[in-house]
């Protein structure tokens, strides 16, 4: 028999859009922690993953999504959240791409101007719509807590195993993130300022508040994580400069942020499961 049709191969740009909700949504996991787990066993589980980069091949996503992940010393935590990560990722049908922003030298940590870099690096690789500022030792527990950006920026952690899943406090915008390409570049990004641990996500709150949008958070039943236990690494002790700081957000993000962020780059290396990039922040480079 034949068919009058002629067979087109499908180009991407012919294939549907993703359904608002994928068909492959579980909800709540169970997460596993097996000591003996190896990176090669979680690039074994993700065969469609190339150099951190999927995309379903049934639909179009809509929208294309960069996680960012500051790191320094926590390699059990990130190859439990590569294990988690992806699979989570994947039944939500999305384009994305995982990129590790490292911090080289034991110089204090500097979680938010890792993450600027991120943000300029990735998007010298392709135009991301979205991203998503992720720690590394949160899990996401529910898969309906959507790796997508919305209208306005997105904080995507109401609740920890720690904290009793309840919100830290009115206008807690740590953790994990999710904001449009335009919708970060308009903040100027965070502050390269703050060295050490705390106030960085309050910053970028504000700066969120003084551009007129506000945060958005899914239901507090979906947006549950666990963090992996962990105290204090050394080199990222409390930051008491943090409050100072956070009183002249007003005057300083302008000046202070995407636009301010000089680092030298030392490697850009594609894993199977990320890309690593790392970088010398501390002057003198
Ligand atoms: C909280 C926030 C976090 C950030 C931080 C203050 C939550 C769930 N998280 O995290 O987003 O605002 O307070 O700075 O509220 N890291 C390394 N190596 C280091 C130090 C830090 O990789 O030596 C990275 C890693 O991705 C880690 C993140 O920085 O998850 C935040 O540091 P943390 O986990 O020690 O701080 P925590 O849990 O208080
Ligand atoms: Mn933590």
């Amino acid at each position: 028999e034949t068919s009058a049709a002629i067979e087109i191969p499908a180009e991407k740009s012919d294939l549907r859009l993703c359904p608002a909700l994928s068909p492959y949504l579980r909800g709540s996991t169970q997460l596993s922690f097996k000591p003996s787990l190896t990176l090669k066993e979680v690039e074994k589980k993700n065969p469609n993953v190339l150099k951190g980069r999927y995309h379903p091949t049934e639909c179009q996503s809509l929208q294309r999504v960069a996680i960012l992940i500051p790191h320094r010393n926590r390699e059990k935590h990130l190859l439990y959240l590569m294990d988690h990560l992806h699979p989570f990722l994947q039944r939500q049908q999305l384009d994305y791409s995982i990129y590790i922003i490292h911090q080289a030298g034991n110089a204090k940590f500097n979680r938010a101007k890792l993450l600027n870099i991120g943000y300029l690096e990735a998007l010298k690789e392709e135009k991301w719509d979205c991203f998503i500022f992720h720690d590394v030792d949160l899990l996401p527990e529910n898969d309906f807590n959507l790796y997508l950006c919305d209208n306005e920026p997105k904080h995507l952690v109401v609740g920890r195993n720690a904290t009793g899943y309840r919100l830290r406090y009115k206008g807690y915008f740590g953790g994990v993130t999710a904001m449009t390409r335009d919708q970060f570049s308009k903040v100027n990004g965070f502050s390269n300022n703050y060295w050490g641990w705390g106030g960085e996500d309050d910053d970028l709150r504000e700066r969120v508040t003084l551009n007129k949008m506000k945060v958005v958070r899914p239901f507090s039943d979906v947006a549950k994580y666990t963090m992996i236990f962990h105290t204090r690494d050394s080199g990222n002790e409390v930051n008491s400069e943090r409050i100072r700081l956070l009183r002249q957000v007003t005057r300083a993000w302008k000046t202070d942020g995407l636009n301010s962020c000089s680092y030298k780059l030392l490697s850009v290396e594609h894993n199977t499961l990320y890309t690593n990039i790392t970088v010398n922040i501390s002057i003198p480079f």
